[in-house]
């Protein structure tokens, strides 16, 4: 005869389980200085949006303080966070890139 744990493991043990990794927000930060044409080109090299999705974002981002790009495992929203940086300084932008825990 079938034991409950032989038909269900995942609900019989699941206290046993690892907790699927946390992934991770990569957020824009709106600024004074940095020009929405940039905006819109980071958005489209480094998050991979068509010119009318980076255009929203980057508005929402204007208009709204910040505004999410995308959602990642940490290591890829860590490097995303990392080469944005990189680039708004080749340009000298001041545009702010970071990344946060999406619970
Ligand atoms: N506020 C900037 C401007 O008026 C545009 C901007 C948008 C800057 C989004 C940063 O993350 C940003 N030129």
């Amino acid at each position: 005869m079938a034991t409950q744990h032989q038909l269900d493991p995942g609900l019989v043990h699941q206290e046993q389980r690892a907790a699927p990794p946390p992934m991770y927000r990569v957020v824009l930060l709106n600024d004074d200085y940095t020009p929405m044409e940039f905006v819109v080109d980071v958005l489209q090299q480094f998050f991979a949006l068509g010119l009318e999705q980076a255009t929203v974002v980057m508005l929402k981002v204007h208009n709204e303080g910040r505004g999410i790009c995308g959602v990642y495992p940490r290591d890829i929203a860590a490097t995303k966070v990392s080469q944005v940086g990189q680039y708004a300084r080749q340009h000298q932008h001041p545009l702010q890139c970071i990344m946060e825990v999406n619970e």
